[in-house]
């Protein structure tokens, strides 16, 4: 049980315990050739371009969680998802290290002709289209999806 004192504390609840490992969900929003990419303004990964996701909340499936993240940052709604692959990443050079096990959905839209909003533009400078082609993919990559690329992963059936 935690007493009353500690709550008092200045620094964020998550800043005095043990780090561990988190979930993270993305998704692979496929349009034509196409990707959807922010750049991020997150701690992890500034100023890299990244898929739409986030934190798997407690009870969630990894499609509720995808499409939870997609509509909270994009306002877009999640059509068919499936399950792509996983990754374990150490994200060391960080104030605070992290550690995400993430698992990457690909998904269209419900509708193709909604249009994304930047809906968190404290995390995100914003929301855009790109081939899924080493040459035309917007640099850089957030790193995580970097390595995906180098390694010949392709998002698309
Ligand atoms: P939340 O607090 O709103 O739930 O989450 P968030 O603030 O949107 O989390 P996030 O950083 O966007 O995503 C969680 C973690 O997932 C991120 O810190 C590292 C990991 N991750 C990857 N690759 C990618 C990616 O391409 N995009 C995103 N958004 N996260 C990724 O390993
Ligand atoms: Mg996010």
């Amino acid at each position: 049980m935690l007493d009353f004192e500690y709550w008092q504390t200045e620094s964020p609840l998550e800043m005095e315990m043990e780090p561990v490992p988190r979930v993270g969900v993305v998704v692979f929003v496929l349009k034509g050739k196409s990707v959807l990419l922010g750049r991020r303004r997150s701690s992890i990964g500034a100023s890299t371009f990244a898929l739409p996701g986030g934190h798997l909340e407690f009870g969630e499936s990894f499609e509720e969680c995808g499409a939870r993240e997609l509509k909270e940052e994009t306002g877009l709604e999640m059509g068919k998802a499936e399950y792509l692959t996983v990754t374990n990443n150490l994200f060391l050079d960080q104030p605070k290290p992290a550690h995400y096990v993430t698992i990457f959905l690909r998904a269209v839209l419900a509708d193709p002709d909604q249009v994304a909003q930047n809906l968190e533009p404290s995390k995100c400078d914003g929301w855009g289209w790109y081939e899924w082609d080493k040459d035309k993919l917007p640099q850089p990559l957030f790193w995580p999806l970097h390595e995906m690329v180098r390694s010949g992963f392709n998002p698309f059936p």
